[in-house]
Parts: structure tokens; C-alpha cells; sequence
């Protein structure tokens, strides 16, 4: 199992840490040319301090790059350099001098090409909406950061948290819990890193602040590399890697006290693929910009090769993938808030017509049932796929109401909607889709070579002229897609019950590869309170669920028990064999929408249609 070496100390040298992510793989003959550059321009003992640090730095974070995603080009990489200062200290002469610093790692930095995007934070007492503050100052930026550098001045930060400290306790615990979360949080890319730099105080002792910025981020990243980088020991350094993905742990109170969360976070690591800054779509901090500048509006994001082939290789070892932040959240947010509304709008129509009410199913005169549009889980619980505001927005987004409303059949290499879709059209979760469903038919697979005597098997199956298709020529099978639907939990749902979305084809072979594949993504914002959807890691591989069976409960599988901790922006694809269920809505009002769409091989019936059900909506005239 791949992962940051937590005890790592003095691992540095001219080739940077030796912590490694086999799980990510490294192109070796791709980093020649930065670490011999690197070499060259590292700084002599007597060089000044600020220069060798600085250039320290860059070869860590190159190095680093190069390790996450060899195919994203140090140009394409975005690195912050974060000054924070409290207000009145900004004209300091301490300030004059960090900002010396922070202008020699720009320039190292800039020597690779990598973008750098400067910020000063001037805090004040009482920092009021610090998310928005945030955002205006990284307003410049077209996407997240791959890496975070902060600087502080030890002396001057801790002065004024002693200051503050006396004079007003809370503002105090603001800074010391909230600035370097909402910064991480909101600009960094997950699986990112963050540096902290620091000069040491006049007794070359390890200041305060920098202990509380470790401690503050401590359960949000791991450490890779710790460091003194001159002979006098005035800079110290750390850099910590963000965690891909979290657990969210407040969930299933009834786990058993021994679950493990370190593990269940070291599985999402695994099952996670990091995006770099330039293959995600627009952050959440941009999105503002991007509404009220429609010319803004980014262009769908792309996936590397490599990170496509790490998708496809989690979707067949693990029965899932999780791609951060590879959404626009507006979109996502768009379509979320449709399906509530065509929720709200069924809900009303059932009780006054049919007197059966949604939002309190034992209460209500009937039992609600499923419907044309709408499919009932457990109580509180519903898969909502056509309604007025979702017509409406097929029409607006898709182009047709008419084509937005049904499953599509995609042939082969076919992108029918082109770049920027939303979650049918995208092009890299396509392909994805289609290397899953059909390993072995890419040149660029990973998988063992699929020829016998030199000739590709593929040749063989010559049933394939027989059914209007393309023939013996190893192209993709044909694909289909629903339409995009939602699956709301409303407030006082349980736990759903463990299940699997689709049964095995064949029941005596144990990997087969899947032909049903949902892809998820979460279109109401983050609440604590609100479960997602909750995974047992490898479940879709027959011969792991038969070991851990038990016919009398389900205890065995939860030590593999995954709660994605997933918010707007991010996507799930899962195998539908993989046993998961929908968790809790503890919440009072937060009504949850994770957006969906099912695609399976053409050649599979989805017994799911709900079409001779009773309909809530006139679907003639678009209205209720
Ligand atoms: O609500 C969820 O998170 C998952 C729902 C689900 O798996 C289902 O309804 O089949
Ligand atoms: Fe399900």
C-alpha cells in the first residue's frame, strides 16, 4: 500500500525526499532534464541563505509534481505564495523582508515555468466571512493550486496572537482555527502541498506558530518532508501533503469502536486520483466569476492520460474511483436544484391528489409508491428523473428537452455531446467508462497483452459482423447512458441498507469486468449532518464478498466500510456490483442531491423502468 511516510525526518537531499507513491507511478525518463537543472542551480554553502532555501523549495515541489502526474507539464502547475500579516504589520520591516524572500521562491519557481500567483493576506482583529475574503483575493486565479507556500514572520505573528490572546480570547481562537483551514481548504487541490517556511526566532529556537499551522492542518494532510536548509538553521521549512480524500467520519454511530479511520482514509487515498490544478474544472472560490462573466466560463476539464489509467485501474481493483473537484460546481448546483424542485413540485401534487405524503411517509394516508418519475428507496429516500425544472433545464443545457430525457446509445469512440457536458458528455469520464467496460481494447491499457501468437484476439470474434456492428476490429462496444436523474435524501432518512445496484452475469468466475457502471455527484453543498453514499472497498470482485459473507449479518464487510467525505465539484464512479448504500440525513433542513447517471453495455437490459408506473407530471405540456 502506497503512502506518505509520516516519520520521515533528514530525507533530503539534491534528488529531494525519498518518500514515494508506487501508486502512482513516476516516469523516470521524464524527470531527467528538471533534476539535472535542479542540480546546476542549487546554491553553494556560501550562496545566501534565502537563495538556497528557495531553491530547495522548487526542487521539492518539481520533484514532487513529477511524481503525482509526470504528464502534467510544470507549466500547467499553480503555486500560491501566501504571506499572511495582521494589519498593522504590514509596513514592519519584517514584512520588507519576507516579502525579499517570497520574490527569490517566485523567481525559482518562475525559472520552471510553473505559475505563481502572489497573496497577501492582511488580517484583521475581526476577520468577517473569511471564505469570501479568500476568494477576493485569489480572485486572479483560474483554478485551484497545486501547491501552497506560506510564509510568516515568527515573530511578528506570534506577538500579535499573544496580544490578542490578552485582549480578546476570541479572536484568538479565530486565527488559530480558522485561517490556514479555509485556506487549505478552498484553494488547494486535493492531494496538494503545503509548505510552511519560517525563520527561527533570535535564539535559533522552533517558534510557536509554526507548531499550531502543523497542528491546526494536521488531521487534513500528511507530512512528507521536514527541513533545515543552511548551516546556521534560520529557515525551516515543512511540507505536507493535503489527504486526498477524507472519511466522513461523523457518520454510522453504530460502527464498532475498533473501525479504523486511518485506514478507511488510507483506502479512499488509494481508490482517489489527484488531479492537478490544470485537469480540474472551475474551484468553488471561482465560481462566482465564472456566473456573472458567462466569457469566463471554463472549458470542460481533461484528464491526463495517466490519470485516466489510474481511474480505470481503481474502477477494476477497487469496484470504484473518486475524481475530486472535476466539475463545475455551478453545474452542479444547477442540476441539484432542479431535482429538489421537481421533488418539492411531486410532493405537492401526491398529497393534494393522491393524499400520500413524502415528507412524512408513516403519518401519510398511503404508503407513496414509485411513479413514472420518481422511484421511492426507504422512507425519506427517492431517485427522482424527470420534472418540469428538469425539462427545462435538459432544454436549456442539452439542447432538447426531448434527448435529455432519454438513455443515449454511444457507439464506439462517439462524444455525441462534445466537450463540456456536465456528467453525459464529458469526454474523459467516457473514456473511462468505456476502458472499464472494455479492458484490454485500449493500445494505452495497462493490462497484460491481449494477443495470442502474435495476432490480438479480438480478431477472433467474428460473431461481432453478425449484429450490425463494426465487425472483428476490437473497437469499444456500444454504451448507454440515462438520462441525468438525482437521488434526494431528505431530512430523517436512515442508513440504507447494504445492497448491490446490479447482480454478477456470471456467478462462477470471480472478475469479470463490469458492465454497469453509475457515476455520482454530489449537487447539494457539503453538510456534516448529510450523509453520502458509503462503499465496501473491493465488494464488486465475486470472490472477496463470497470470503467475507455472512448470512446472518454484515458485520465482516464493514471493516472495508469507505464514507467518501465528497462535496460539490466531485464525482464517483462505482461498479454496480460494489455493495454501498445511502447514509443518514441527520440534519434538520439540509434536503441532499447527489446527480447520477447509470451506463451500462448496450447489450444488458436494465430492468429499471419505471415507464408503466402512474405519472406525477403532464409530460405533454411540460407543466404539473
Ligand atoms: O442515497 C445514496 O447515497 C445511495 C442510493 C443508492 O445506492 C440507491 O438508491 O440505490
Ligand atoms: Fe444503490
Amino acid at each position: 500500500m502506497a503512502e506518505d511516510n509520516e516519520d520521515e525526518e533528514d530525507c533530503w537531499d539534491a534528488f529531494g525526499s525519498s518518500s514515494d507513491e508506487d501508486d502512482e507511478g513516476s516516469d523516470k525518463d521524464d524527470n531527467d532534464e528538471i533534476f539535472n537543472g535542479a542540480g546546476s542551480s542549487n546554491a553553494s554553502a556560501s550562496a545566501p541563505i534565502d537563495t538556497k532555501t528557495a531553491s530547495t523549495i522548487t526542487l521539492h515541489l518539481s520533484q514532487t509534481f513529477l511524481k503525482h502526474n509526470p504528464q502534467v507539464r510544470l507549466s500547467d502547475r499553480t503555486v500560491a505564495v501566501v504571506r499572511i500579516v495582521m494589519g498593522r504589520e504590514a509596513s514592519s520591516d519584517a514584512y520588507q523582508n519576507d516579502n525579499d524572500y517570497k520574490c527569490m521562491v517566485s523567481k525559482h519557481l518562475e525559472q520552471r515555468q510553473i505559475l505563481v500567483v502572489h497573496q497577501t493576506l492582511e488580517l484583521e482583529h475581526r476577520q468577517e466571512n473569511f471564505d469570501e475574503f479568500i476568494s477576493s483575493k485569489f480572485a486572479m486565479l483560474d483554478a485551484m493550486t497545486d501547491a501552497l507556500i506560506i510564509l510568516n514572520d515568527a515573530k511578528t505573528v506570534n506577538r500579535t496572537l499573544d496580544e490578542k490572546k490578552c485582549d480578546d480570547d476570541n479572536s484568538a481562537t479565530f486565527f488559530h482555527s480558522k485561517w490556514l483551514q479555509v485556506l487549505t481548504d478552498s484553494i488547494l487541490c486535493p492531494g496538494g502541498i503545503i509548505i510552511f517556511s519560517k525563520s527561527l526566532n533570535d535564539e535559533g529556537t522552533s517558534h510557536d506558530f509554526f507548531d499550531i499551522e502543523e497542528k491546526l492542518i494536521g488531521s487534513e494532510t500528511t507530512v512528507l518532508c521536514s527541513a533545515s536548509t543552511n548551516n546556521s538553521d534560520i529557515i525551516q521549512w515543512i511540507a505536507r501533503r493535503k489527504k486526498l480524500m477524507r472519511a466522513h467520519a461523523s457518520t454510522c454511530p453504530w460502527l464498532s469502536s475498533s473501525h479504523s479511520v486511518a485506514s478507511e482514509e488510507e483506502r479512499l487515498h488509494l481508490a482517489t486520483v489527484s488531479l492537478s490544478s490544470h485537469e480540474m474544472a472551475a474551484s468553488p472560490i471561482f465560481s462566482k466569476r465564472t456566473a456573472s462573466d458567462p466569457k469566463k466560463v471554463r472549458h470542460s476539464s481533461r484528464l491526463t492520460e495517466h490519470s485516466i489509467r489510474k481511474a480505470v485501474n481503481n474502477m477494476k481493483q477497487y469496484g470504484y474511483c473518486i475524481l475530486p473537484g472535476l466539475l463545475d460546481t455551478n453545474e452542479c448546483l444547477d442540476w441539484g436544484n432542479a431535482v429538489l424542485e421537481c421533488v418539492h413540485d411531486a410532493s405537492k401534487i401526491l398529497l393534494e391528489r393522491d393524499g400520500v405524503d413524502i415528507y412524512n411517509p408513516q403519518s401519510s394516508n398511503f404508503e407513496p409508491q414509485s411513479y413514472r418519475e420518481m422511484s421511492m428507496r426507504e422512507d425519506l429516500r427517492m431517485d427522482l428523473r424527470h420534472g418540469p425544472s428538469l425539462w427545462k433545464l435538459r432544454a436549456q443545457k442539452e439542447g432538447t428537452a426531448l434527448a435529455g430525457g432519454n438513455s443515449i446509445l454511444l457507439s464506439a469512440t462517439e462524444n455525441r455531446y462534445g466537450d463540456g457536458l456536465f456528467l453525459r458528455g464529458h469526454p474523459s469520464l467516457l473514456e473511462i467508462l468505456r476502458r472499464t467496460m472494455n479492458p484490454g481494447s485500449s493500445s494505452t491499457c495497462d493490462d497484460p497483452p491481449n494477443q495470442t501468437d502474435s495476432k490480438p484476439l479480438y480478431l477472433g470474434n467474428i460473431g461481432r459482423w453478425n449484429f450490425g456492428g463494426t465487425g472483428n476490429n476490437g473497437s469499444y462496444q456500444d454504451l448507454r447512458i440515462s438520462p441525468i436523474g438525482g437521488i434526494v435524501s431528505l431530512p430523517g432518512s436512515a442508513d440504507q441498507a447494504l445492497h448491490a445496484d446490479t447482480p454478477h452475469l456470471f456467478e462462477h468466475i470471480p472478475d469479470l469486468p463490469a458492465h454497469y457502471i453509475n457515476i455520482f455527484a454530489p449537487c447539494t453543498a457539503f453538510d456534516n449532518a448529510v450523509g453520502g453514499t458509503a462503499f465496501i472497498h473491493g465488494s464488486h470482485n465475486l470472490s472477496f464478498t463470497a470470503k467475507h459473507y455472512d448470512a446472518n449479518h454484515n458485520t465482516s464487510f464493514y471493516p472495508f466500510l469507505v464514507r467518501p467525505r465528497v462535496s460539490l465539484g466531485d464525482v464517483i464512479l462505482f461498479d454496480c456490483r460494489i455493495l454501498h448504500f445511502g447514509l443518514a440525513n441527520t440534519s434538520r433542513s439540509t434536503e441532499r442531491c447527489i446527480c447520477y447517471v447509470n451506463t451500462w453495455h448496450d447489450w444488458f437490459h436494465d430492468a429499471k423502468n419505471w415507464d408503466k408506473n402512474q405519472a406525477i407530471f403532464d409530460e405533454t405540456t411540460g407543466e404539473n
